[in-house]
């Protein structure tokens, strides 16, 4: 898997490291081809290097817009070395194998900032270059591709420990780099033009992906929004299929991808899950032996906002829960499948929309999330933790009763797709009480509190559901304060990742009440 570098091609408009490089190119005996300005600083500092005009035989035309487009170059930059008729054509027409580009592009993200005028933006748009760089990626079982300056010393490195060859993983890495590099190009140049031409968001492809749907307007009816499928094609709400009802609106896709990735935690095999969904937030989580079941004790934690909620299912839709859904104003329905059944009980509530999925998303996938600020990207994994995954301490004096552990595991699970700061009440495999998206971890206890006995009130129960329950916190009690609010409320254990300075005056307030208390080593932060 080793390629031995006899041929490289430089082409940069940035310069930093070029000579040092060229040098150690040439003393390794490697022969420089080169474009004009690339050429001339590599000649002026005493090295030897071919013009890329000599190679192609044809001269740098139209002010450089064409001077590495021709066969010769790119002949030699794709060329199957070991296919016999790849070789035929390079020793018909004289082409040869180029096992080196060093790449990077016209400054087209500086001159964009700069704030450059029309017409320089757009002859700093580089055509040559990409073209070069997707080439050499695309073989890189043969061609090492540098898009990166910093990569030139750790390209030195490799050339030296392999007898100035360079492996193919090597290649592959700096394959996947260079396909970075020149989407990362691409998405800028589109973002330009739809800052310029003042697109809609429909129209405006800079971050990738395909536009699956145009929605009527955005988060707000102010606001335009497209929807972009990401090609993976993971069973999720982008490739969901829609069985009848209203084309989705910006918040209905938002809060039904939260519903259904929430349902996903819990493994259809082993146990039936329901979770409806309002503004991105669970009103009403549980699992059963049915769907139905779970369906039902979903429902009772706050019956008053699931009006007009989401609902997720982690198995297929069947007739008995089609028939409890149907009874509440429900928005979207969103399952893996649905019995013909269940799909004609659906059928007669028109507006009503089910999406089929043909399976659950990975919970455990990683993924790349993205969220837009001011002047740039976040990326983050997907929160691919699972609580089966984490290593439990029981830290009080106490330990949850086998019941309470049970409650306390789906509690977890729960809070990692409640707003932060996330407090969840549970009781018999369902959520009894939630607090979402407070500033204060107290606040989201008091208010989950109080949901819980809004809840038993409406049930027409005299005691709030939170009594004898359990709760999860999505991230540490940083005082014992939210703990005895919980307290308050009738939980008798406490689920929560610990790594708080008070730790112990939290354990101490819990050892107090005989709280039994389990720390996960994990947070689950959700903005
Ligand atoms: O104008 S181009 O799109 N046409 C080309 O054929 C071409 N080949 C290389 N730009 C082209 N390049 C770019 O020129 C390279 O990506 C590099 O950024 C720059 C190097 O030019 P010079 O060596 O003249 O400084």
């Amino acid at each position: 898997d080793r390629v031995t570098i006899r041929r490289a091609l430089l082409s940069v408009s940035d310069k930093t490291g070029l000579i040092d490089l060229a040098k150690a190119l040439s003393e390794r005996g490697v022969e420089l081809l080169s474009t004009g300005g690339t050429a001339k600083a590599i000649r002026e500092a005493g090295l030897a290097v071919k013009d890329v005009s000599d190679v192609t035989g044809f001269p740098e035309i139209m002010d450089g817009r064409v001077k590495t487009l021709h066969p010769n170059v790119h002949g030699g930059l794709l060329a199957i070395r070991d296919d016999a008729d790849h070789r035929g054509a390079m020793d018909e027409h004289g082409i040869g194998a180029i096992d080196l580009a060093i790449i990077n592009l016209y400054p087209f993200e500086e001159v964009r900032a700069a704030g450059g005028e029309y017409r320089l933006t757009v002859e700093n748009i580089d055509i040559g270059g990409p073209a070069m760089v997707r080439a050499s990626a695309k073989n890189h079982a043969y061609v090492s591709i540098v898009v990166d300056p910093s990569d030139y010393a750790p390209l030195l490195a490799q050339m030296a420990e392999n007898d100035g060859a360079t492996t193919y993983a090597f290649r592959q890495r700096l394959a996947g780099k260079a396909f970075a590099r020149t989407a990362a190009y691409d998405a800028a140049i589109s973002g330009w033009f739809a800052e310029t031409l003042e697109v809609d968001a429909p129209d405006y492809r800079a971050f990738g992906g395909k536009l699956a749907a145009v929605m009527r307007y955005g988060e707000n009816p102010h606001q335009s929004a497209g929807f972009y499928a990401d090609g993976t094609g993971r069973p999720g709400v982008a490739t969901a299929t829609q069985l009848q009802g209203k084309t989705l609106s910006y918040n209905n896709i938002n809060d039904t991808d939260a519903a259904f990735e929430l349902v996903a935690e819990f493994e259809p095999e082993t146990t039936a899950a329901v979770a409806i969904i309002k503004h991105a937030n669970p009103c009403g989580v549980a699992e059963g032996e049915t769907l139905v079941d779970a369906y039902r004790k979903a429902l009772r934690c706050d019956p008053v906002s699931a009006f007009g909620g989401i609902v997720a299912l982690n198995r297929a839709l069947d007739a008995e829960v089609a028939e409890e859904i149907v009874k509440v104003f429900t928005e979207v329905i969103i399952a893996p499948d649905a019995s013909e059944d269940a799909k004609a009980i659906i059928a007669a509530k028109k507006n009503l929309r089910l999406l089929l999925t043909g399976g659950l998303p990975d919970a455990a996938a990683r993924g790349a999330m993205v969220k837009s600020v001011g002047g740039g990207l976040l990326v983050q994994d997907r929160d691919f933790g699972r609580i089966d995954d984490l290593d439990l301490k029981v830290v009080t004096k106490r330990a949850p009763s086998e019941q309470e552990m049970a409650d306390l595991r789906f509690a977890f699970r729960v809070a990692k797709h409640v707003k932060s700061n996330a407090i969840v009440y549970v009781k018999d495999g369902a959520t009894v009480g939630v607090g979402a998206g407070q500033m204060s971890r107290v606040d989201s206890a008091r208010i989950a509190a109080r949901k819980s006995a809004d809840a038993a009130e409406a049930a027409g129960l005299s005691e709030p559901l939170s009594k004898g329950s359990v709760v999860a916190s999505d991230a540490f009690f940083p005082f014992a304060d939210g703990l005895l609010s919980a307290v308050e409320a009738g939980a008798t254990a406490v689920i929560q990742p610990g790594g708080s300075m008070r730790d112990d005056e939290v354990i101490a307030a819990a050892d107090e009440n005989g709280i039994a208390m389990v720390m996960t080593g994990m947070r689950h932060f959700r903005h």
